[in-house]
């Protein structure tokens, strides 16, 4: 019985030894020293043997359940400290990395483009002026010159809030507010949301415009023409040259749509540019001198003769999606931060 009792313990020890978890150590400690473990059972034996070695076998055996829980204490913080340094490994902080920046917003491309117009032309002597986009219908149209049988005035175009109200489709309003609010000169630029009755791959039904206005003594097209160059060589590089092709405006007399050379190809049509379709120009805005009636309407009383104006206007989305190179314009108003996070 000792023999087997010393058998029992010896591989209980290996065991112990060679448990490489802390679950296998129980199982093993389970098998030796548990109520039906090895140990028990041959003590269960010991009704079998005579009273004078019944003492000797029990002392065996305590002696082994003694070694082997502590031999299974020691195995068992062993495992718990190769488990806990495992832990802090895995666990491990580098409080030396940078910290993870939260996501800064951007401004949207509307909104950098507006700006640096209005920057450039502050410096040419613009104020800023804005104005109601809830506007009235003589306000955005017969003020304008635009006549009741004009085509810009047809439903399809124009969002009708009711009788004489609509969404203002330019921001030519705000110009002609300013005129007969205030007497001359007047040099504004008139930032804002329009709205037009349209949507494509290059038409929106809300979008944005700039238009310059600027009435004095004298004003002439070569201002025009100098106000623009500058205007496109700071939004375009240096190289930017403008030209000037006749169009027709109901609110300009002489009216002029305006192309700035492309700045890709830099205005040479041979190259097959993609950009300019091998044009070697772009255009960008309308522009013109003020028609006489805007003039009359306006009510300029102290004018006495020799008042003229030119004006422009510009699509500021068109103008963002040639500097930025955008293909269509529907990406500005879904709001994908895919798209936002480019500028
Ligand atoms: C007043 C007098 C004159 C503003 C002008 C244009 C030509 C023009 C278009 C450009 C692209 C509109 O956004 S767009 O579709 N605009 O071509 N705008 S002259 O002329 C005015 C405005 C107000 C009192």
């Amino acid at each position: 019985m000792i023999a087997k009792l010393n058998g029992i313990g010896e591989q209980a020890l290996k065991d112990v030894a060679e448990a490489g978890s802390l679950d296998a150590l129980e199982q093993v400690r389970v098998a030796v020293l548990g109520k039906k473990g090895a140990l028990s059972e041959v003590l269960k034996g010991l009704g079998t043997v005579t009273a004078e070695e019944r003492p000797k076998i029990g002392a065996v055996a305590n002696d082994w359940k003694r070694k082997l829980e502590g031999a299974l204490e020691d195995r068992k913080a062993a495992l718990e400290s190769v488990a806990l340094e495992a832990r802090l490994q895995s666990e491990r902080l580098d409080a030396s990395l940078p910290a993870r920046l939260p996501h800064r917003g951007s401004l949207h491309p509307v909104t950098t483009t507006t700006r640096r117009i209005i920057e450039i032309c502050a410096k040419l002597g613009f104020d800023v002026m804005t104005g109601p986009e809830i506007e009235t219908e003589f306000l955005n149209f017969d003020a304008v010159n635009i006549p009741a049988d004009h085509p810009a005035r047809d439903m399809q175009d124009t969002f009708f809030m009711g009788p004489g109200v609509l969404l203002r489709t330019h921001t030519s309003s705000v110009q002609m507010r300013a005129m007969r609010s205030q007497s001359w000169p007047v040099r504004i630029l008139c930032p804002g949301a329009v709205y037009r009755c349209d949507s494509d791959a290059t038409h929106s039904p809300m979008f944005h415009q700039v238009e310059g206005l600027w009435v004095d003594r004298d004003v002439k097209m070569s201002d025009l023409k100098g106000v623009l160059s500058t205007l496109a060589r700071e939004l375009f590089g240096a190289e930017a040259k403008i030209r000037l092709r006749p169009s027709y405006f109901p609110f300009v007399e002489p009216g002029a749509e305006v192309d700035v050379s492309c700045f890709q190809c830099k205005g040479t049509p041979q190259s097959g540019c993609r950009i300019c379709k091998g044009t070697g120009w772009l255009e960008i805005l309308g522009a013109g001198m003020v028609h006489p009636r805007l003039l009359e309407l306006a009510g300029f009383k102290d004018a006495g003769s020799g008042l003229t104006g030119f004006a422009f206007g510009m699509g500021v989305e068109r103008i963002a999606m040639l500097l930025h190179q955008i293909p269509d314009l529907r990406l500005m108003f879904q709001g994908d931060v895919r798209f936002l996070r480019q500028f």
